[in-house]
């Protein structure tokens, strides 16, 4: 039987935060133990869309790649590598682009939402789902683990395949986005109805970064906004959406089920104690990542060595793959 191959990627737009942790990086560490093929990349190209310097690229791509490891990711158990490194991507966007649609593209509420904090904008920041649609397909992934704010691109990525296998004949498998029933969104801490996010951040404390300090850490979730009540319960309600987050980030870190959850805060006056024991848990969760990551980046040669044989494997199955797509386009 042929094993299950999962794709998924992130940014080196900046530096990783709790959220791309739990939403994302947890259950690619945690797919290694289970029969399935992995594939983890770091898109460099997407983070070009919006990331211009060349010096903060460079260092973000290692420092991620750096971080990766040290989540837990191994070069023995995953193929991890540099998109850029990769050919075929960046051919494959151009292919795809030739049988998308544009008005698909135009609906994207992530283009949409970045469109609206940015003064200018690219081309390439519309056509960025295609990018993503040509990583997930040119490997024929069956699942792609993210957040939840992912889902619309790949399903999108599920539309673009169709169209092609359409057109063309079978070339693509379909593939499903997973999304984790808790931690899939992350929200800022001082503002919690906006995602956590790395490269919109207006205000710094509502980012949890991997790499800050504990002192910072423990700050910024002393400080996290929360409301005028006291109940420490899970709510749907909008006005107690800080609490909600601060209730969902120790259940996904705990492991423990909501009833379990509320059960630890019964009787609590005040919220006081659920940013004591979330920061609790938060610092636990970091450190032994955080001395990990001081070593990986210690030793470049070493880093580089583990992605140029990311990179070797994932040219394997994606180098025949475009030359599938052109041949069935009608390229000579
Ligand atoms: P940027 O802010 O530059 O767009 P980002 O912080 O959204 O970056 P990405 O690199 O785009 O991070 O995403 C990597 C993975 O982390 C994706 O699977 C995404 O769904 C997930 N992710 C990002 N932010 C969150 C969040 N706040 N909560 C849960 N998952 C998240
Ligand atoms: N757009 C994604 C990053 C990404 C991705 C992918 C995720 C690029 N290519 C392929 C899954 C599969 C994001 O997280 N913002």
């Amino acid at each position: 039987m042929n094993k299950i191959r999962v794709f998924s990627g992130i940014q080196p737009s900046g530096e990783m935060h709790l959220g791309n942790y739990l939403g994302a990086v947890k259950q690619w560490v945690e797919n290694q133990g289970k029969e399935k093929e992995n594939f983890y990349c770091i898109v460099d190209l997407h983070a070009h869309t919006i990331l211009r310097d060349p010096v903060e690229l460079r260092d973000n791509i290692r420092s991620l790649a750096a971080m990766l490891f040290a989540c837990g990711l191994s070069h023995e158990k995953s193929t991890v590598f540099i998109q850029s490194q990769v050919r075929a991507h960046a051919e494959a966007c151009w292919l795809l682009n030739c049988v998308t649609p544009m008005g698909w593209l135009e609906r994207m509420t992530q283009f949409k939402d970045k469109k609206e904090k940015l003064n200018s904008i690219s081309a390439a920041l519309l056509d960025y789902p295609v990018l993503q649609t040509g990583d997930i397909i040119l490997y024929d992934a069956d699942e792609v683990p993210v957040g939840e704010d992912q889902k619309q691109h790949v399903e999108l990525a599920r539309d673009i395949a169709q169209r092609f296998n359409n057109l063309f004949g079978e070339t693509f498998k379909l593939p499903e986005p997973i999304i984790p029933t808790i931690g899939a969104r992350v929200m800022n801490l001082s503002n919690p109805t906006s995602k956590m996010s790395k490269s919109f951040d207006e205000d710094d404390g509502g980012v949890v970064g991997l790499l800050d300090d504990d002192s910072k850490i423990v700050k910024s979730i002393k400080r996290a906004v929360t409301d005028s009540g006291n109940d420490i319960v899970f709510s749907d309600d909008p006005e107690k959406a800080g609490v909600n987050n601060l209730l969902g980030i120790y259940k996904v870190i705990t492991g423990k089920s909501s009833d379990d959850v509320e059960k630890d805060f019964e009787g609590a006056r005040g919220y006081g104690i659920l940013k004591e024991k979330v920061a609790e848990v938060v610092l636990e969760t970091i450190k032994p990542i955080r001395e990990k990551y001081n070593e990986y980046i210690s030793d470049k040669s070493e880093l580089d060595r583990l992605l140029d044989i990311g990179a070797e494997n994932a040219r394997l199955i994606s180098e025949p793959k475009v030359l599938e797509m052109k041949n069935k386009m009608g390229f000579i």
